[in-house]
């Protein structure tokens, strides 16, 4: 089999850059070890940024958010501080958009679909060889028969623990990496939400966060420890620490019921550098994770394969490879922001183990800043709706000032 693009990983990323690249005239073939329909019903992110709703809407894929997503001009932080709104249209004049990752990737899947995509689900044994020749290939597993994919160019869209980073030599890649002594446990409930704007509630138990699907549809997460497992929590635990972390008002509209999915998950920030190794290019959580606390990590994948489709796209119809040689500085100044914004609002609201009196003081002077500081709640909504995509800032910057981009190709791979 050959290809223009070979892309390993049929999640957000994998799936939008085969879509983006379709659209633009260029050939894929995606590789997923699991299958569509387990892809389908994983339950992850659920806040989207303008940027990554005008990136789907361009794409076509925005049709049944239209009428499902809510748009929200602000959260609540609640803490002993007190119960605080953070107003994005007073702040920015943006929102963000409540659609979970669940209904992206159906639309996604749908539209691929629909154009007749090559999506090879339940593959096995991917490896990757010669990436940095100029005739790479993947070798892989399809129900007990060897197969080969030739390609141009491969583009590893296969998470944190898939093979695409693992092949790059330790001796290219510098990996940076934080681990939190904790971890979120989240359900999602057949009830009505307690507010109709999320709350991220800073409590001395620990932190909590009341999020939403749809009117009847609530996904919660509270804050555990690392090493808690989702039988040390019934649903009755689970609601009994709810209650206990949210403001009392909050807390007494609270509507609880069985919880239709419980799941753990571990918190930590990583960056991978650079995100090209030759002619293989790394996306998404392949090459850097977030803990969810900033809800950046499906927005990055988005931000990240839309750069590298419109560089894929100058490659081939324009022998242009101007985006492919800075792909890999300009996501990772994203990248990096977004990492900061992440780790900045989960060491904010979490309860640290190791931490004293002092450090509980400076979250909460932080808190009141937001709290009394219009440039601060501005700060936070322009990280929260989410920044420029590199696209825009490029093609501003350019504008402005060309040599801006001559500083970007330098710090690229
Ligand atoms: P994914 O979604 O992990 O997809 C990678 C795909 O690669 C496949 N794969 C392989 N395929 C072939 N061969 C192999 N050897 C393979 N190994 C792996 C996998 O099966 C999978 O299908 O990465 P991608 O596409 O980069 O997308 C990233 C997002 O999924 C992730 O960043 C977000 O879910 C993170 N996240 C959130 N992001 C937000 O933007 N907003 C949020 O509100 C938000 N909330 C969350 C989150 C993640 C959470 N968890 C579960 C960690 C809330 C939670 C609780
Ligand atoms: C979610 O709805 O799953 C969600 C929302 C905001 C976050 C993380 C997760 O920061």
């Amino acid at each position: 089999m050959r290809t223009q693009v070979a892309i390993i990983g049929g999640g957000p990323a994998g799936s939008l850059l085969s879509h983006l690249l379709h659209l633009a005239g260029v050939e894929s073939v995606v590789l997923e070890r699991r299958s569509k329909q387990y892809v389908l019903s994983r339950i992850r992110a659920g806040v989207l940024e303008h940027g990554t709703v005008d990136v789907l809407r361009r794409a076509g894929l925005d049709g049944r958010m239209q009428d499902g997503a809510f748009e929200h001009d602000g959260v609540v932080l609640s803490s002993d501080v007190g119960r605080q709104r953070v107003d994005f249209t007073e702040g920015v004049g943006r929102h963000a958009t409540v659609w979970g990752q669940t209904e992206v990737q159906k639309d996604l899947y749908a539209a691929m679909e629909g154009w007749g995509a090559t999506l090879l689900d339940e593959v096995d044994d991917v490896e990757l060889h010669d990436v940095t020749s100029a005739a790479p290939y993947v070798t892989f597993t399809r129900d007990g028969e060897a197969m080969r994919l030739d390609a141009d160019w491969i583009a590893g869209c296969d998470g944190y623990h898939g093979p695409s980073r693992q092949s790059i030599p330790a001796d290219v890649l510098r990996t940076y990496e934080r681990a939190y002594p904790f971890g979120w446990l989240g359900i999602l409930s057949e009830t009505p939400p307690v507010n109709d704007e999320l709350i991220y509630a800073s409590h001395e138990r620990g932190f909590a966060l009341c999020s939403m699907r749809h009117s009847m549809l609530s996904r919660y997460y509270v804050q555990c420890a690392d090493d808690d497992r989702v039988e040390d929590w019934s649903d009755d635990r689970f609601w009994s620490e709810l209650t206990a972390r949210l403001p009392e008002d909050d807390a007494g509209r609270l509507v609880t019921g069985p919880s239709i999915d419980k799941s753990i998950a571990p918190l930590r920030s990583f960056v991978a550098e650079p995100l090209r190794h030759g002619r293989l290019l790394l996306a998404g959580d392949a090459a850097h994770i977030v803990p969810p606390t900033g809800a950046k990590g499906l927005n990055l994948a988005v931000a990240d394969v839309t750069l590298l489709a419109q560089a894929l796209t100058d490659h081939f119809h324009a022998g242009d490879d101007t985006g492919l040689d800075t792909y890999s500085g300009r996501a990772l100044r994203r990248v990096w922001k977004a990492v900061r914004f992440s780790w900045w609002m989960t060491t904010l609201l979490h309860r640290f183990p190791s931490r004293d009196d002092f450090d509980r003081r400076i979250q909460l002077a932080e808190l009141d800043l937001l709290a009394t500081s219009h440039e601060a709640r501005a700060t936070f909504a322009d990280n929260y709706t989410g920044l420029p995509l590199e696209t825009e800032e490029l093609a501003t910057s350019a504008g402005a000032d060309g040599q801006q981009m001559v500083g970007w190709a330098t710090c690229a791979d």
